[in-house]
């Protein structure tokens, strides 16, 4: 056995995992860092089953106060609070990312608990002006049953917390299916949970968050469930295209974050060097397998040769390597499936006129069975076919633009529309970018990058990317059912719209 492995089954033990949860499965779980075999994990058989207890939990839980449903949120904070350490080792070792980076994806989750514990004392509605004398109108939010998250490697806990922390508060049980390539994290997740189910005491009925294993299959009985009014699914566009109209046809409610083709513009004005670390950690963290990464640089013609060469020189001191080592600012890609992917978007990225920096395997200095690589630079003379597509790999496709209205134009020229920026330090380009006629993305940044976003904003995006709002602002009206109310403390029927209709 070597090091790794004994690293991981402590971490794994002190997450309260232990062998029997661990083997005798059908589903392999290797680590992208070296390989390793993780776990061997058994599969959910019966849907059916998590699906009732979920929906006789609702019954209980949608009668607890929202309050005091926040106070179990709260507890969820605390013990993420004390597990971040192992959660975050767990996330570095399950999905390959660096150690920080693990460790922020635990502070995300710690941040939205706190979010959503303020939130359950606000779930607030209006109170609405009536037409009619002696009315009053209202609308009331109520909780909606259970929400189903569907989640991917690349965020392997934060997406189930934003989505679990505003369902709880809301008054709805959660079912998570994972990503199969992370299954690990999100069990760990449902020990921490239990933790805090067991502080908060009997109000938390059972199976109020429940975690499915296995691959297609589980998902599709939750997503075709009547008895799941909610999906929240995280992944790729093909799998949104699956998903949601299934929930559609049930007339269920989607809440889909597919995939981005983020870009940045970088105006003549740009404060370089700043921008260059903005590029640097957007388009390489998390070896550029964020739905929210760097794939597009739109430069002034005016400082692209001087932008591009500066990039080259930062990208050729990238340390790459095992995630685990603090030293290292790129892990793996997720598996060789996405180096082949990588291999091949470049390839087609030449045949379409790129100049490619970078991009190639690596092999030495790194742990032997990870799918390590240099992150690219590809010059193109046109935002060709490849670019338009999502390459889950640190690919960084760069073209130039002459007005900045065909900066916009081409930024806009994609079919997703996740996250977007532009640096520059005059005012009335970046008044622009965010306003109608700016960028078309759900998320749009001045002078800084277009992934590592805050909680506290509705984090999805428009087109391809699929419209739902997660996380912060009022994106916890997704997880409720809004009702409204016309209370008459009049002795009268008066109709609406003055209609006369006299017995
Ligand atoms: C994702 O990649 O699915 O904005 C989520 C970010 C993170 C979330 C990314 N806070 O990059």
């Amino acid at each position: 056995m070597n090091k790794q492995v004994n690293t991981a089954q402590t971490i794994l033990a002190r997450l309260g995992l232990t062998a029997d949860v661990l083997q005798g499965g059908n589903l392999t779980v290797t680590s992208p860092v070296d390989g390793a075999e993780l776990a061997h994990l058994a599969e959910t058989a019966d849907m059916d089953a998590v699906i009732a207890r979920a929906k006789v939990a609702f019954r209980d839980w949608r009668n607890v106060p929202a309050p005091r449903r926040g106070e179990l949120v709260r507890l969820l904070g605390e013990e993420l609070r004390a597990a971040k350490d192992d959660l975050g080792a767990l996330v570095s070792l399950e999905a390959g990312k660096i150690l920080s980076e693990g460790q922020g994806e635990v502070q995300e989750m710690i941040d939205i608990c706190d979010f959503a514990v303020g939130q359950s004392r606000m779930l607030y509605g209006l109170t609405i002006a009536s037409e009619r004398p002696g009315h009053r109108m209202m609308e009331t939010w109520h909780p909606v049953g259970p929400v189903g998250v569907i989640s991917a490697f690349n965020f392997p806990v934060a997406v189930w917390s934003w989505n679990t922390a505003l369902a709880l508060i809301c008054g709805n049980p959660v079912i998570w299916k994972p990503s199969e390539k992370a299954p690990l994290s999100a069990l760990a997740c449902q020990v921490i949970f239990e933790r805090a189910v067991k502080r908060f005491g009997e109000d938390a009925p059972e199976g109020l968050s429940q975690v499915v294993i296995g691959g297609a299959d589980v998902g599709a009985a939750m997503v075709a469930s009547k008895d799941v009014p909610v999906i929240s699914a995280t992944g790729s566009t093909r799998m949104g295209r699956a998903v949601g109209p299934v929930v559609a046809e049930r007339f269920g409610r989607s809440i889909l974050e597919l995939g981005g083709n983020n870009a940045m513009i970088v105006a003549p004005s740009a404060d370089l060097d700043m921008a260059v670390r903005a590029i640097v950690f957007s388009a390489v963290g998390t070896a550029g397998q964020r739905c929210t990464s760097l794939r597009r640089l739109i430069v002034h013609e005016s400082i692209r040769t001087e932008l591009v060469a500066k990039l080259v020189k930062a990208y050729a001191s990238l340390p790459v390597g095992s995630p685990l080592d603090p030293a290292t600012l790129v892990g793996p890609l997720v598996d060789m499936d996405a180096l082949k992917n990588m291999q091949s978007a470049l390839a087609a990225a030449r045949v379409q006129g790129g100049v490619v920096h970078g991009g190639e395997p690596v092999t030495e200095g790194v742990p032997a069975g990870g799918a390590y690589v240099r992150p690219a630079i590809v010059d193109m003379p046109e935002q060709s076919a490849i670019v338009q597509t999502e390459t889950f790999a640190p690919i960084l496709y760069v073209m130039g633009y002459s007005d900045l209205d065909q900066a916009i134009e081409m930024q806009n020229a994609v079919p997703q529309g996740l996250s977007s920026c532009i640096f520059t330090l005059n005012m009335r380009e970046a008044e622009r970018f965010v306003s109608d006629t700016g960028s078309d993305c759900g998320i749009a940044n001045v002078n800084i990058g277009p992934s590592g976003a805050e909680i506290g904003g509705a984090f999805g995006g428009e087109k391809e990317t699929g419209g739902g709002r997660e996380s912060g602002s009022d994106a916890w009206k997704a997880y409720m059912r809004r009702q409204t109310n016309t209370m008459n403390f009049s002795d009268e029927l008066p109709l609406a719209q003055g209609v006369k209709f006299d017995i």
